[in-house]
């Protein structure tokens, strides 16, 4: 069954007559719908135009079948398939029928030309038809063929252009009509209506009849539509004038014409727009890898973890293993899932135990004295190109990698709005978060929509007293390629003149990430905040390894 506006049937119900144009590809039909007639004709005369062969039965049935669908595929309104003579008998029909109403075809014409074909409108051809039983029988296979009852079969007399005159026309007409077809297309090469009115004031079945005004174009519709006729096809208008417009344009730029050219032809934002370039970028935006390969990725994975006892005697946090799987491993399949495969791990603690291959591996000696700022100083070779910064520690949604790689801006930060409820609810624990403050507090409700566009880091760091703070850090971030230049400038600058503190951390030495994003919100740079909800996890002390254990599931 056709969908609702793709069906001819009931535009041929309503008063007024059904306007069709001929299309020759998926483009032209395109644009036949974007002119606003009511219906495609995919014209065997073009389609054969096209490949520069007469409209002679030259194309096959399966070429023919091939470009309809991609007509069908292009638009949104009636396709009606000009099937020439079926493309053989009525055994051949049947087929016809079922692969064309298959591929979306809302009608076939089937004309009582002989197979193989010629062109209604060529002179000093050999021309025939077909006895008019044998067309009947046609149509009625081709009836008998169709699978929805919408499907409309147009049968067609060449009657007239055989030159057997209009009675002939009229009893192929009405044997045609009385085996079942739809709608009767009476073809004409008269140079105007006469011959037509003469036969359609004749007609005497209450079947529509359809007119192909080529050599009688100049009959306006409403005169075709008061001699009867309920379905007017511009068969190959459309495929002429685009042969006018390319052979003036291509003289026009072999004579070196080439900028009068440029006013005269579509812009090319205009094919732009009919091919569906916004379609393929929301599309990309939405089912591609986010980041592509382009990307690298810098594991902050040096340091200590007392707080574990046990568990990290003879390895570090990151390999861990939850499940079946280290830290490390999963953080480096979620990145692998992204398509980042630049994968950078700064070790420390227990280095040799960091051992998965394919990664690129920086070793911080001083791990036991410094933070995280000097392991990821360490990898400064790594910082170039976008990068996603994170700590060994977290185990993380895919999602939230996505988001943060979409992030606007040139640092981003992704920090969990779960601890702004959390407060609220008298749930945190006292033990250290990394916690940020943005330009806008999170919505009090349950309901929780991330902001499109990220919000605005203002603070980030373990000391804002947890009551002030909109989130917490949860150790990713993403640094553009600009990101990362600015991050290398502003390390090269401390490096040289920074003495003292360093915002939280007692030396420039011992600084962590949060005072680095600090820094760079303090100088003036933009650092994005994107908006996650839980999705995440921190191995940070045995109640964390419990639960992640427990509520880890894959
Ligand atoms: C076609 O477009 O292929 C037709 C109509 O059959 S006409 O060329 O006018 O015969
Ligand atoms: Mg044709």
């Amino acid at each position: 069954m056709p969908a609702h506006g793709r069906s001819l049937r009931r535009l041929l119900a309503r008063p007024e007559p059904v306007v069709a144009c001929g299309a020759h590809d998926a483009l032209s039909a395109k644009l036949v719908e974007q002119a606003g007639f009511d219906a495609v004709w995919a014209s065997g005369f073009g389609l054969s135009a096209v490949r520069a062969v007469p409209d002679a039965s030259i194309l096959t049935m399966s070429e023919t079948l091939e470009a309809t669908r991609a007509m069908v595929d292009a638009t949104g309104i009636p396709v009606i398939a000009d099937c020439d003579n079926g493309f053989g008998n009525a055994i051949n029909v049947m087929r016809t029928v079922a692969e064309f109403e298959a591929a979306g075809a809302s009608a076939i014409s089937i004309e009582d030309n002989i197979f193989p074909k010629r062109c209604s409108f060529y002179t000093g051809v050999t021309r025939e038809i077909v006895p008019t039983d044998e067309h009947a029988r046609k149509v009625q296979a081709a009836k008998a063929a169709q699978r929805s009852s919408e499907f409309v079969v147009i049968a067609r007399t060449e009657a007239l252009i055989a030159g057997w005159g209009k009675e002939e026309a009229l009893t192929r007409a009405r044997a045609y009509a009385d085996a079942g077809a739809d709608a009767i297309l009476i073809h004409s090469k008269h140079p105007d209506l006469s011959e037509l009115e003469d036969v359609a004031r004749s007609w005497d079945r209450p079947v529509p009849l359809v007119a192909v005004p080529t050599t009688y174009v100049g009959t306006p519709l409403g005169e075709l539509s008061r001699a009867g006729f309920r379905l007017v096809i511009y068969a190959n208008q459309s495929l002429r004038a685009s042969v006018v417009a390319m052979r003036q344009a291509l003289a026009d730029i072999r004579s070196g014409r080439t900028l009068e050219v440029e006013g005269r032809i579509a812009p090319l934002e205009d094919i732009y727009g009919l091919v569906g370039l916004d379609a393929l970028r929301s599309n990309e935006a939405r089912f591609l890898m986010p980041g592509g390969v382009e990307c690298s990725a810098v594991i902050l994975a040096a340091g200590d973890a007392p707080s574990l006892g046990d568990l990290v005697a003879d390895r570090p946090k990151c390999m861990l293993d939850i499940r079946g799987k280290t830290i490390l491993g999963r953080q480096v399949e979620a990145l692998n899932a992204s398509g980042i495969r630049e994968i950078a791990v700064v070790r420390g603690h227990h280095r040799s135990a960091v051992d998965l291959p394919h990664l690129r591996y920086y070793d911080n000696e001083r791990f036991a004295e410094t933070g995280e700022l000097a392991s990821l100083a360490l990898a400064e070779n790594e910082l170039r190109g976008p990068v996603v910064c994170l700590y060994g520690d977290v185990i993380f949604d895919d999602s939230i990698l996505g988001r943060l790689l979409r992030a606007p801006g040139d640092v981003a930060i992704a920090v969990d709005r779960a601890f702004w409820d959390s407060v609220r609810n008298g749930g945190v624990r006292p033990t250290t978060h990394d916690l940020v403050v943005t330009d806008e507090a999170p919505s009090a409700g349950y309901r929780f929509v991330p902001s499109a566009g990220g919000t605005r880091v203002h603070r980030v760091g373990q000391g804002i007293d947890p009551k002030e703070a909109h989130g917490e850090f949860i150790g990713l971030a993403f640094l553009s390629e600009r990101g990362t230049e600015l991050v290398r400038e502003t390390w090269r600058d401390l490096r040289s003149n920074h003495r003292g503190r360093f915002h939280e951390a007692e030396s420039l030495e011992r600084a962590s990430l949060t005072d680095l994003v600090q820094e760079l919100v303090d100088r003036g740079h933009e650092v994005t905040c994107v908006d996650v909800y839980k999705g995440w996890m921190e191995i940070d002390s045995f109640e964390d390894y419990r639960r992640a254990w427990a509520e880890l599931r894959w």
